[in-house]
């Protein structure tokens, strides 16, 4: 088939992996860590053999291009083949959180529309919750050989090996990718953000490679040698970025844990599998730092990466002082893909996310849409050839977040007059108390700092006038005696006075996110309550 006019011949699958594999097949691309320890390792060349194969196997199991493959898996090669053969066949992948309860699993099969359903065996109790559904023909199993299959409605249930073994006449076919454009479908990430029901951003094939020569070019400068390790799992954007884009972008190699990430496994991996490249979040780092690693941990290490919050400055220098490691803070969003303004090696601030990104244009607007001076909060808003199209089947809130080529990011940011942001919240957490913002971000900093605060959220809550006032939720540490009134007195000491909490709310525990983000709506929901 020829392409389009003027449209320019990319294959992603072909770009990651098969060039790699032609020109250099032995070079190491994957080291495995599977859940009992045992480790496995892939060449390039073996990794474009298993991704040809399982192309065929989808070809031969009826699976048309376009057509949406929901990928529910722990971080493996079978997880990135399966990704990579569904590029290469022009199908669309769509990993999903391996948090999901099995309602969860069943809406987004059913608003993908998914035609086959991919799980590890660790999530094979999901299978069933797919069952009656339209759309879906197959459901695969990455399983030993003795391990049962389930039983799903109206699908055929196969094992790893049957399936691809059952593709053994279509691998011709599979040997040359789909003649898709930079502009093609390529695959889908559901974001909810902390409210909502979820949104399928659909992602072109081209942005794979935008990311790859935006921020890892430019901010991580990522090269041949390098080996990253991302604790963000693969069905995060974040995740699939440094798990897989990033260093198949250069022929670079990547450590996959298929267990969840605790620090004890976390320094085996620094320790055995040498990371030069560390991928995790704020919340991750204060856990490596509470559980007391060796202060050499990230000596191998030449830049670890944070996202997916605000990186609070204090815990940001106690991470970078006791690992002596550089900490690049970043902000990406699923619909930019990934991170599009970040801290630079050798010139990142405590408590800023950063600059803007090579490729990338930021503008913070006010509530008319018009830009701000420096040192003004407003909304940010971003561009970027990495966007996503749009959100599937979503019209309405695809309008009001992709604006023509800018993306509304939801955040409040004010910039500094040298170029560097900093995150003041969420645009809808922010509060504005007696006409004046005050940051959520900041006042849960402050109070961070107080020995006895485990976790925090500043919400906005009406007073006795019906005017908006910061009130912290917190939880303590277990059995501490610290009173409501000495977390406020402790704020009035470090903060304006405008700026402190007018209440302090001590709660058990805080509501989550399947994704174990704090959940601000319903905290807030809790506090009036
Ligand atoms: O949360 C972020 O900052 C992020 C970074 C990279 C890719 C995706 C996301 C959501």
């Amino acid at each position: 088939l020829p392409p389009p006019p003027g449209a320019e011949p990319f294959n992603a699958a072909e770009w990651l992996v098969t060039r790699h594999a032609r020109t250099d097949p032995g070079r190491r691309a994957i080291t495995a860590i599977d859940l009992d320890g045992g480790v496995r390792t892939l060449t390039y060349g073996e990794l474009d053999d298993a991704v040809t194969r399982f192309a065929a196997a989808l070809i031969a199991s009826g699976v048309r291009p376009e057509e949406r493959l929901l990928l529910c898996m722990g971080d493996t090669p079978e997880l990135l083949t399966a990704f990579l053969a569904g590029l290469r066949i022009g199908a669309v992948p769509v990993p999903v959180s391996t948090m999901l309860k099995p309602k969860d699993i069943a809406l987004l099969a059913t608003d993908s529309r998914a035609r086959l359903v991919a799980l590890s065996s660790e999530f094979a109790a999901l299978a069933p919750a797919v069952g009656g559904l339209r759309d879906l023909a197959d459901v695969v199993l990455l399983a030993g050989p003795d391990e049962p299959l389930p039983e799903v409605v109206g699908a055929r249930v196969r094992g790893w090996d049957a399936f691809v073994a059952a593709g053994a006449d279509a691998l011709d076919q599979a040997a040359t990718p789909y003649p898709t454009v930079a502009d093609s479908p390529a695959f889908w990430l559901y974001t909810s953000g902390t409210t909502g029901t979820p949104k399928g951003a659909m992602h072109r094939h081209g942005s794979l490679r935008d990311t790859a020569e935006t921020y890892a070019r430019d901010v991580l400068a990522i090269g041949p040698d390098d080996v990253t390790f991302s604790v963000a799992k693969f069905f995060f954007a974040y995740g699939l970025g440094n798990t897989m884009t990033f260093p198949f972008s250069v022929g670079a190699s990547t450590v996959l844990d298929r267990a969840r990430p605790s620090p004890a496994s976390t320094l085996r991996v620094l320790q055995e599998h040498r990371p030069t490249l560390f991928f995790g979040g704020p919340t991750y780092y204060a856990a490596l730092l509470a559980a007391g690693l060796p202060a050499d941990a990230f000596a191998g290490v030449r830049a670890s990466v944070s996202a997916g919050e605000a990186f609070p400055a204090a815990l940001f220098e106690r991470f970078t002082g006791t690992f002596g490691v550089e900490m690049l803070d970043g902000i990406g969003s699923t619909e930019m893909l990934h991170i599009f303004i970040s801290g630079r090696p050798g010139r990142t601030r405590a408590g800023s996310t950063g600059e803007i990104v090579a490729g990338y244009e930021a503008r913070i607007v006010d509530d008319d849409g018009a830009p701000v001076p420096d040192g003004t909060p407003g909304h940010l808003y971003v561009r970027g050839d990495s966007a996503a199209t749009g959100y599937w089947q979503r019209t309405e809130v695809t309008r009001r977040v992709f604006q023509g080529p800018w993306v509304r990011t939801g955040d409040t940011y004010v910039r500094s007059a040298d170029g560097y942001y900093t995150s003041l919240g969420r645009t809808d957490d922010i509060i504005k108390a007696g006409g004046i913002w005050v940051s959520p971000t900041e006042v849960e900093e402050r109070l961070r700092q107080h020995p006895a605060v485990n976790q925090v959220v500043v919400v906005s809550l009406p007073d006795a006038d019906g005017l908006d006032k910061p009130v912290a939720c917190v939880v303590l540490l277990p059995g501490d005696p610290t009173t409501e009134d000495d977390l406020v007195t402790f704020c009035r000491e470090g903060l304006a006075a405008f700026k402190r909490p007018r209440h302090v709310l001590v709660f058990d525990e805080l509501p989550t996110t399947a994704t174990g983000k704090l959940q601000r709506f319903r905290i807030r929901e809790l506090a009036l309550d």
